[in-house]
């Protein structure tokens, strides 16, 4: 019986590594994109033939022509946004009506989802997690407490499921003394969204990806937000709500763990961090703010600043571990381009000793141990192959290779398509 193969792509970091950029990269070899977890709380860049789109929570295999896009079970969906972004792409002439398939078992979003994010966060003071403000926690706790509202709902006496759950939210704000919001205007755009939903395919995601799959079809799950972000394995408690690793590609779409071929891990050349929470190897001197200034590192979404640090080989090995990562891709290694020393942290001082793994709580007392390297001071834009790299830039590839013991197969020097460097 001929199968096809599942791949799946992920941050490695704390989000925003590129993925959206990636994913537009690789699309061309894959029939399928998927999206597993998360939901608009994810900002997906992508910049082609001098335009820039942002995608929350459509794959970016939107921008290709006969590719099917799926957005999963695991994803949790907000219906206003969702229609907002899907007309502007329409808007943008990127039609997605046949190539847009949405799970029956997604989790909405709902507006009183979106208050309880703020009123969990106000209740936190200053322990807050700084989300996106998305609804994204409240949601994915309705789920597993199984009180969730999903899209195959909307199909069947919906009004009725809406209010009773309003209702069960507006209880709880209440009980938490959090009364001072109004969701009227919200609540119509969010109604408006869900009429324009119909339109889409509306299906069982995991009987059509196993359908594709066996079919011969290759396909590629698109990760959001960051395996340091993720609810197991991140910075917990400052961590999103999913499972951001690639265990997450299997729940999130129903594809059995034998399926998965190649995970491709994706980090920056250095590390940033939106939201609270620990960050170990953080710059707070001008170095950081160099790096945010050259890399643009503001949120695709809320427009935050990005907290701007060197590159963490510690969390990274960690990363790759639990995600079993087969391939790395770097991103964003022009922005480096201008630094005349490099740092990397290769492991953490903690009680005076050395450690070279991650450990439970690196919230307090962690020091990075850093190894310095020569930088290039070279304009890497333009370069069109590896050959073309300065010696430097090489040898910090190499040195990475050496301490993460997995290959970098595709180095990006510049957010265009064009500017991706594709080793093997
Ligand atoms: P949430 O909203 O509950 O998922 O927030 C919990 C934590 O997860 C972080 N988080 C993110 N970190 C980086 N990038 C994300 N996406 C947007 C982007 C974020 C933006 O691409 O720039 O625009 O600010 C993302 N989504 C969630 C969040 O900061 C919390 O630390
Ligand atoms: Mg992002």
């Amino acid at each position: 019986m001929k199968t096809g193969k599942v791949d799946v792509l992920l941050g490695l970091q704390w989000g925003d590594e590129g993925k959206g950029k990636v994913v537009d990269v690789l699309t061309p070899r894959y029939d399928v994109i998927a999206r597993f977890q998360g939901g608009p709380n994810a900002g997906h860049t992508l910049e082609f033939e001098g335009e820039k789109y942002v995608l929350r929570s459509i794959p970016s295999g939107i921008f290709q022509g006969g590719k099917v896009n799926i957005i999963g079970n695991g994803v949790v969906l907000a219906p206003d946004l969702f229609m907002q972004e899907a007309k502007e792409l329409e808007k943008s002439g990127h039609s997605l009506t046949n190539r847009l398939h949405i799970s029956r078992k997604a989790h909405l979003i709902m507006p009183t989802h979106r208050v309880l994010d703020a009123a969990y966060e106000a209740l936190k003071g200053k322990n807050k997690v700084g989300t996106t403000g998305k609804g994204i926690g409240p949601t994915y706790t309705d789920k597993t407490s199984r009180n969730g509202l999903r899209v195959g709902d909307i199909f069947e006496n919906f009004e009725e499921k809406y209010a009773a759950h309003k209702a069960r939210h507006e209880q709880m704000l209440k009980a938490l003394g959090y009364t001072d919001y109004d969701i009227t205007e919200d609540e119509k755009k969010w109604m408006e969204g869900i009429e324009y939903m119909r339109r889409f395919n509306i299906v069982d995601s995991e009987f059509e990806i196993n359908g594709l799959l066996s079919s011969g079809k290759s396909i590629l799950c698109e990760g959001a937000q960051g395996t340091m972000l993720d609810v197991d394995f991140g910075s917990y408690p400052f961590v999103t709500s999913s499972n951001t690793i690639c265990a997450g590609a299997c729940t999130g779409l129903g594809i059995g763990p034998n399926k998965i071929g190649d995970v491709y891990g994706i980090m920056k050349a250095y590390c940033t961090r939106v939201g609270a929470g620990p960050f170990p190897t953080e710059l707070f001197d001008e170095t950081g703010a160099k790096i945010r200034d050259l890399g643009h590192e503001y949120g695709a979404v809320t427009g935050r600043e990005r907290r701007c640090g060197w590159i963490d080989l510690v969390a990274l090995r960690y990363a790759i571990m639990v995600n079993g990562v087969t391939k790395l891709i770097m991103m964003k290694s022009d922005v480096l381009d201008s630094f005349d020393v490099i740092k990397a942290c290769v492991a953490y001082k903690k009680d005076g000793k050395e450690i070279d793994h991650f450990p439970y709580n690196i919230e307090d007392g962690i020091e990075p141990v850093y190894k310095e390297l020569k930088g290039w001071n070279t304009d890497m834009t333009g370069m069109t192959s590896e050959e073309q790299f300065p010696a430097a830039f090489s040898e910090y590839v190499k040195f990475l290779e050496a301490e993460l013991q997995t290959p970098i197969t595709i180095i990006s020097i510049g957010p265009d398509r064009e500017q991706t460097i594709v080793r093997g």
